[in-house]
């Protein structure tokens, strides 16, 4: 391949329902999505999930608005690559920025596999036909709104929740659903929010109780030392996310002993290649993976998918159907469940089809580089009809 334009749109969607982690509440979410065209005419589409503010990882939409346009975008233009792999290395040497990576990383993935003929999932390596999902719900206000938040999606089908913690707002949320769902599986995330005292020790290790799946990323993503700590006394699953950015990151946390299960994100780890070599080294260490999402568009998601295709993934992954997120995703059609399982798109390349003018409908700003215009020229979308809907 040879990419010969990339566009970029920045594109808001609206929540169905309000999201709050440990660190911040949400109630729409502003990704970039990447469009890569070929030579031959063969497009790519890529999606860079990073988060507005710097509160889950330093990076956020306006970082990676500038990594894209002023690094990423020249560095694959008018270059020639045989493979994703080739086209990624074009970016090396740029240090950090891995959600701006990993959409860039997608459309190539993407591009590739639609000019071979072949599905995603196929071409990673993926042997599943469908993937189990789970859904990750955030803090309510108060225990009621959460178990009617739990009911709707067990409802929907949903056999894997995973329910946000802070400090505040743990043992008791946790005890309340596990009473309400005896038999479901549950696990907790804190996105890094505990600190790592003796106090909280003993706090968190009253979570055994509740024979959880796992307990995600308790502490600092740089603080490994007490994850191991946390596992040594605790019978429940630590699984980092955070803290598990690169390769070396993988083998500091094996080496520590600093967890038992490993939160693979396309978008943290800065794209499909470097997803699927952290899945392969989890694997032969026999530690189970599933894939985690960052409120994937459903661009994201297809790449999720494809990606929790792969035989490593045997936990659900946060690949709930689009319906849980959006009114309307900008794919048509948009990914479903079926009792929270995701069938695995089949057709070439990333297999779902971009609803372009859902798109322009909600794109804040855009632009696109090619050779005639390598510093890029603003396409924004001059008749926008309603960006929030
Ligand atoms: O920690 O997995 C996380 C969303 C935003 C930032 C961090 C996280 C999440 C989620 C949502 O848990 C997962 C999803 O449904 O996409
Ligand atoms: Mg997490």
């Amino acid at each position: 391949m040879r990419i010969e334009s990339i566009a970029l749109a920045k594109v808001r969607l609206r929540l169905v329902h309000e999201f709050q982690t440990s660190s911040h509440r949400k109630d729409h979410l502003d990704h970039i999505l990447v469009r890569l065209t070929d030579a031959d005419g063969t497009v790519g589409w890529g999606e860079i999930a990073s988060p507005s503010d710097p509160y889950y990882c330093a990076e956020t939409v306006d970082t990676a608005w500038l990594v894209a346009t002023r690094y990423l975008a020249p560095s694959v233009l008018d270059t020639e690559a045989a493979t994703p792999g080739e086209l990624e290395d074009s970016w090396r040497r740029i240090r950090g920025h891995e959600f701006a990576k990993a959409g860039f990383s997608i459309a190539a993935w993407s591009l590739w596999t639609a000019q071979q003929g072949v599905p995603l999932a196929r071409a990673l390596g993926g042997t599943r036909e469908e993937v189990v999902a789970g859904v990750s719900l955030g803090i309510e206000r108060t225990i009621d709104d959460l178990l009617v938040q739990v009911q709707a999606q067990v409802d929907a089908g949903y056999q894997r929740i995973k329910l946000k913690i802070a400090p505040g707002w743990d043992l008791d949320p946790v005890a309340a659903v596990r009473s309400a769902f005896p038999d479901h599986d549950v696990h907790v995330d804190a996105n890094g929010a505990y600190g790592s005292d003796d106090e909280t020790f003993s706090h968190l290790r009253r979570l055994d109780d509740f024979h959880l799946t796992m307990i995600e990323q308790p502490f600092a993503p740089r603080d490994f030392t007490s994850h191991a700590r946390l596992q040594a006394v605790m019978g429940t699953p630590v699984c980092l996310d955070e803290s598990v950015v690169t390769v070396d990151d993988l083998h500091t946390m094996l080496a520590l002993k600093a967890g038992r299960i490993v939160n693979i994100k396309v978008s943290r780890v800065g794209g499909l290649s470097a997803a699927r070599r952290l899945h392969d080294i989890a694997q032969e260490d026999g530690i189970p993976v599933w894939c985690g999402g960052m409120h994937e568009f459903g661009i994201g998601r297809a790449a999720n998918v494809a990606l929790s295709s792969l035989p490593g993934f045997v936990l659900p992954s946060d690949v709930s159907a689009s319906s849980k997120y959006f009114r309307r995703d900008i794919i048509d059609p948009p990914i479903t469940a079926d009792h929270g399982v995701v069938r695995v798109p089949t057709s070439p390349g990333l297999g779902v089809h971009v609803d372009c003018g859902w798109m322009d409908a909600h794109t804040l700003e855009s632009i696109e580089l090619d050779v005639n215009h390598p510093n890029g020229r603003d396409t924004t979308p001059t008749e926008r009809s309603e960006p929030w809907q």
